[in-house]
């Protein structure tokens, strides 16, 4: 009796060790650097989402100067600033309107994004008459000011 209870026991524990090496480190790290690639050299269609703590990426990273977005020269670029306040924070002025500012100053900007029209598309040139970097910030006084001022845009290659 006793003698089979630990056989049960070592079995038991040879199967979870061969599931935890199945299902572990060995699936999801790979995974993880080849969508980070995916995202480095695709640089074409960007998603930004905006709410009142700041810009992030779609991975919900946040994104400014530490971790600028980064667009491949001569590429055109598609940014869309998706609407992403929590329901309950949609108050009066929650609303927001994204500039982007070029280093010679050249400026572009969004239409209003708020609850009933979520996203706007931004499309540039990376680096179009020796641009080198962006900055992205929301011309409207909201509740986000603070965190929506500082979207670095840098351009790399060449
Ligand atoms: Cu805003």
């Amino acid at each position: 009796m006793k003698d089979k209870t630990r056989k049960f026991a070592v079995l038991a524990t040879t199967l979870a060790f061969s599931m935890a090496i199945s299902q572990g480190s060995f699936s999801t790290i790979p995974a993880a650097v080849a969508s980070d690639q995916k995202e480095l050299t695709e640089g074409e269609k960007l998603i930004v989402k905006v709410n009142e703590k700041g810009f992030f990426d779609k991975k919900g990273r946040l994104l400014g100067p530490k971790n600028p977005l980064k667009v491949a020269k001569g590429q055109k670029v598609e940014i869309t600033f998706v609407f992403d306040e929590a329901v309950n924070s949609l108050a009066i002025g929650d609303v927001h309107q994204m500039a982007i500012t070029a280093n010679d100053g050249e400026t572009i900007e969004s239409e209003k994004i708020w609850i009933f029209n979520q996203t706007s598309t931004l499309t540039l040139v990376a680096g179009e008459s020796g641009r080198k970097e962006y900055r992205a910030y929301c011309i409207i006084d909201c509740i986000g000011m603070d965190n929506l001022n500082n979207l670095v845009i840098t351009v790399v290659g060449s």
